[in-house]
């Protein structure tokens, strides 16, 4: 409070320059670190913008994990055998767990989780735009797996570096599951490829026509293109390019494919000696931003199934307020009357 004051009559009488000389000496001090890699906590002074832009892509982080539950929850009822249900219901519960620790990350930037929620159930903010694609039949859980946790795990993995430490710890365990994520749709794939009936290898071949580009978008626009990348890299939030990382997906998904006995939807996908990498052909940005912009197959019921997740659980909310409220007033009771019995005893 005493500081605050002093604050606001340096500003009302027109001196603001101990204040300006200390925030150049933040800034300097926070340059410095980043640019020695180092990492940022959440106690630690920090400019505005990199507060801002933190939370916007750790809050669509958070959402899309929690989003992401939806498309494979639509297959926990018609899971082909026991062990694929308990290994679908353990895969969409981490998701609702990262979600969680997404969600943590973000408040210590001083945002509450009731604002990060509304700005989702408002349509306001973003989440990724593989979600709003259709799960059609099992075979796209087994791809979802496969290729959606591949991308999430190849973006992620240099989040595990990100200058913001909080995030950065939460991504490494997040990668850690979601690499088990990743393999538990590959074996699901191999088992309808090595073991199913024609009709099954056909179900995989065109989950993965469906699913190929989508996949693709999910690591956004082209740098060129791309409005955060660049400041992101320089402070160390982004650690690799959305092109790079795209490319990085591509060379290591191709060779999988061929394992698996599939093929991608891509007339241009050639291997070019000279880059050592695999080219491939244009991604429809069109479609990425009608879908991006809420016009997608399945937008509006995504949103319209977490807005009723959070108004059916809005007694669980006020149960657990009020049990809050109860034991706070229970505990100042206690005191005050513990207060009351040494006072008397003083007095006596
Ligand atoms: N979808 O300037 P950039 C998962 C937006 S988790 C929708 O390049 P940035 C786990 C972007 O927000 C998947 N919007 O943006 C799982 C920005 O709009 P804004 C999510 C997109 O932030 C698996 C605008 O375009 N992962 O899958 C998308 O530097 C299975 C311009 O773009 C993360 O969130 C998109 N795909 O780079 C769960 C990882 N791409 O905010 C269940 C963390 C871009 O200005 C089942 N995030 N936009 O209005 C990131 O790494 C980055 O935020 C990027 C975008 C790379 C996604």
């Amino acid at each position: 409070m005493y500081t605050q004051s002093m604050d606001t009559m340096a500003r009302e009488g027109g001196d603001n320059a101990p204040r300006v000389l200390e925030d150049a000496a933040l800034q300097a001090r926070f340059d410095e670190r980043i640019d020695a890699g180092g990492f940022i906590e959440a106690k630690d002074w920090m400019p505005q913008d990199y507060r801002k832009t933190l939370i916007r892509q750790i809050s669509q982080h958070a959402h899309s994990e929690i989003v992401g539950m939806l498309p494979e929850g639509n297959w926990v009822t018609r899971a082909p055998t026991l062990k694929r249900k308990s290994i679908l219901l353990a895969k969409i519960q981490d998701e609702g767990g990262h979600g969680l620790y997404l969600y943590a990350a973000a408040e210590t930037l001083g945002v509450s989780r009731d604002e990060l929620l509304d700005a989702l159930h408002s349509g306001k903010a973003k989440y990724s735009s593989i979600f709003n694609y259709p799960t059609l039949n099992w075979a796209d859980v087994g791809v979802i797996g496969w290729l959606v946790d591949g991308a999430a795990i190849m973006n992620q993995v240099p989040l595990c570096r990100c200058s913001y430490a909080p995030y950065a710890r939460a991504m490494i365990r997040v990668c850690r599951e979601e690499s088990f994520h990743q393999r538990q749709g590959y074996d699901a794939l191999l088992a309808m490829m090595e073991q199913g009936t024609d009709a099954q290898r056909a179900m995989v071949q065109d989950a993965i026509n469906r699913w190929w580009w989508p996949c693709l978008m999910m690591f956004g626009p082209h740098d060129a293109d791309s409005t955060h990348s660049a400041q992101s890299m320089r402070w160390g939030i982004k650690r690799i390019s959305n092109d790079d990382l795209r490319q990085k997906f591509v060379d290591a998904t191709v060779q999988q494919a061929q394992v698996l006995g599939v093929t991608m939807p891509d007339p241009d996908l050639r291997w070019n000696e000279e880059r050592q990498h695999w080219d491939f052909g244009k991604i429809d940005w069109d479609e990425f931003w009608r879908v991006v912009g809420g016009d997608g197959a399945c937008n509006r019921e995504r949103l319209a199934m977490r807005v009723k997740a959070w108004d059916d659980g809005a007694w669980v909310r006020e149960a657990a307020t009020a049990h809050a409220a109860k034991q706070a007033a229970r505990l100042a009771a206690a005191q005050a009357a513990q207060h009351h019995d040494t006072e008397q005893l003083q007095a006596a």
